[in-house]
């Protein structure tokens, strides 16, 4: 580049104020050089890994959610986490069944909702759903299952209201064996996330809401490693038998 490129007053303001408190951070944890030097080899380890988005979604996207969303009405965010993968199958008949192997394993879930606005009823919203199978993985994501299993968009009725057929999700461990699975253990925490769904809500005129779904009683709720649970996104699965029901209604919020 032989011409300077404009200012980004964003990325400048944001170096800055990192700097600011990078500051009171170091002055109160006095690293020794040694210790510098072992955490560039691990951030280095951490790229070469591709695990950068796990790392920062694991431990960092919580306070950014929180930083900008606390008490703000509406339905609470939680994480997007590494796995949301674009273009998932349009599913067009309701109740929408989740994309699925022939012997899927899994407890089979019945989940419904009801998507609205802060002013008032929504109807026809844009919903996209991903969560991991009953071997704790993520289609698309280092996972034997076909591209898209258990990913699916839709939209919700006139009403708001959708039923979506799926199975229920399990806890969730943060791979183990890499630069985040070390830094996971050295702090003393475990692996787990507790059982979720992912969700993501688009309707023109309203801020795209990103969120998730968790179980009560599930034994990592309180533990979550990457502390993505609010208490306003806890269902109760019901046992039906055959199969379990769930559900949860989400306020979108105006732009
Ligand atoms: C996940 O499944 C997840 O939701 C997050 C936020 C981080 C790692 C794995
Ligand atoms: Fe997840």
């Amino acid at each position: 580049m032989t011409e300077k490129a404009a200012v980004n007053e964003r990325v400048l303001g944001a170096y800055e104020g990192f700097v600011k408190h990078l500051k009171n951070f170091l002055d109160e944890q006095q690293f020794n050089h040694e210790e510098y030097t072992k955490f560039v080899e691990w951030a280095d380890r951490l790229g070469r890994s591709g695990e950068i988005p796990l790392f920062l979604d694991v431990f960092v996207e919580t306070y950014v959610l929180e930083a900008k969303y606390k008490n703000s009405p509406g339905t609470e965010p939680s994480l997007l986490g590494p796995y949301y993968e674009e273009g998932s199958p349009v599913l067009e008949e309701s109740p929408f069944v989740m994309p699925q192997r022939e012997d899927e394993p899994g407890d089979k879930l019945t989940f419904r909702g009801n998507v609205s606005s802060v002013n008032g009823p929504l109807a026809k919203t844009k919903v996209e759903w991903w969560q991991d199978d009953a071997d704790g993985l993520y289609s698309n994501y280092d996972s034997p299952a076909p591209a898209f299993n258990l990913r699916g968009q839709f939209h919700t009725d006139e009403n708001g209201d959708f039923e979506v057929h799926s199975i229920v999700p399990i806890p969730y461990q943060i791979p183990t064996n890499g630069p985040t699975g070390e830094f996971t253990f050295s702090a003393g925490y475990h692996a787990y996330r507790p059982a979720h769904i992912h969700i993501k809500f688009e309707h023109e005129g309203h801020e795209t809401l990103i969120t998730q779904v968790f179980f009560e009683g599930d034994e990592w709720l309180e533990t979550d490693v990457a502390n993505g649970v609010r208490s306003s996104l806890l269902t109760k699965l019901e046992d039906k038998g055959d199969r379990k029901e769930a559900s949860l209604n989400f306020v979108m919020r105006t732009e």
